[in-house]
């Protein structure tokens, strides 16, 4: 298998069984504008040291899947225009070609459960997109979950998607969904969607014994901690639903497809509310990160489980 670069900071911690949360890329590189994402993502690696919790920020660094980023990496990952956005079928190819790239929830989850560690933090997950009957645009971090044992925190999934198909999805595809102290799945950008959930976990040592039941049942999918942003940090509904109708019309003007659809659809978004839902994202971010501090620090705890 090819080797993974992982820091010395990261491997000891696995290696004595200290927590890990894996950190994605994408998500910097081309989710947040510039230079505001490399304060971003110093900041959520800082909220992650002070909670006793080793940050792995994971990318491909020309053509070495590297876990656990260095300020170089990292600044590169941020500053540069010109890095590629990978998702799991782009990973050999960037391997290969020895290219610089930021990884999806896709393809940091697959690196993650390479390297050992279990707990990883996003924003929202991708999904079905609107439209789908048309352009069967479905997010590979779907079929990617349904066969990575990792346990990802995010605010749901994206509310540029369609939320329902993407639930659907998650079902049939035998990812296990739990709401972080919430019975209502979680919008992204909004606190909560219209959507209820089955399944309502109110502590991180819940999280991680449904791990380890995850583990002892000979699952190899996702866990996925659904975690509503706070009330006060969401986007406004009028103001959210007049930027989607806007942007989608935008992207289809445009006739956008593959991967610059999500990005579009996000920076349109941070442009047209004045930067109101990047607030939003961030706060988002930094709330995923405090939720999945707690439950890589709960699974470190646990007896007899694997470490990482
Ligand atoms: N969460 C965010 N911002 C992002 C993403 C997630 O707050 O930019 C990224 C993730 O990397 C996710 C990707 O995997 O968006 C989905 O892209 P696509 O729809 O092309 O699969
Ligand atoms: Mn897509």
């Amino acid at each position: 298998m090819r080797k993974l670069a992982v820091a010395d900071e990261v491997r000891v911690a696995l290696e004595s069984g200290r927590p890990v949360v894996a950190l994605e890329s994408t998500l910097i590189a081309h989710g947040l504008p510039r230079p505001r994402n490399q304060e971003v993502a110093a900041e959520l690696e800082a909220l992650l040291r002070d909670r006793g919790v080793t940050p792995a920020t994971i990318a491909v660094i020309d053509g070495t899947p590297t876990i656990g980023l260095d300020a170089d990496a990292l600044a590169r990952i941020a500053g540069s225009t010109d890095v590629a956005k990978l998702s799991v079928r782009d990973l050999p190819v960037a391997c290969a070609l020895r290219r610089t790239g930021a990884t999806t929830v896709a393809s940091t989850s697959l690196l993650a459960a390479r390297a050992g560690i279990r707990v990883f933090a996003t924003g929202g997950l991708g999904g079905v997109h609107r439209g789908w009957a048309d352009s069967a645009d479905e997010s590979a971090d779907l079929v990617t979950l349904a066969r990575t044992p990792v346990t990802v925190v995010c605010a749901g999934v994206k509310s540029i998607l369609d939320v329902g198909a993407t639930l659907e999805r998650l079902e049939t595809l035998g990812v296990t969904l739990l709401g972080w102290r919430t019975d209502i799945f979680p919008g992204f950008y909004r606190s909560r969607t219209g959507f209820t959930l089955d399944w309502r976990v109110d502590a991180a040592g819940e999280v991680a014994s449904v791990m380890a039941d995850a583990d002892a049942l000979g699952l190899r999918s996702a866990v996925v901690v659904a975690n509503p942003v706070g009330e006060t940090d969401q986007l406004d509904r009028h103001l959210h639903d007049r930027v989607l109708a806007e942007a989608l019309a935008e992207a289809a003007r445009r006739g956008l497809r593959g991967k610059a659809v999500t990005p579009f659809l996000l920076e349109t978004f941070h442009r047209e509310t004045a930067g109101a839902s990047l607030e939003t994202n961030i706060a988002v971010v930094r709330n995923n990160v405090t939720v999945a501090a707690d439950i890589a620090t709960a699974w470190s705890g646990k007896p007899g489980v694997p470490r990482g």
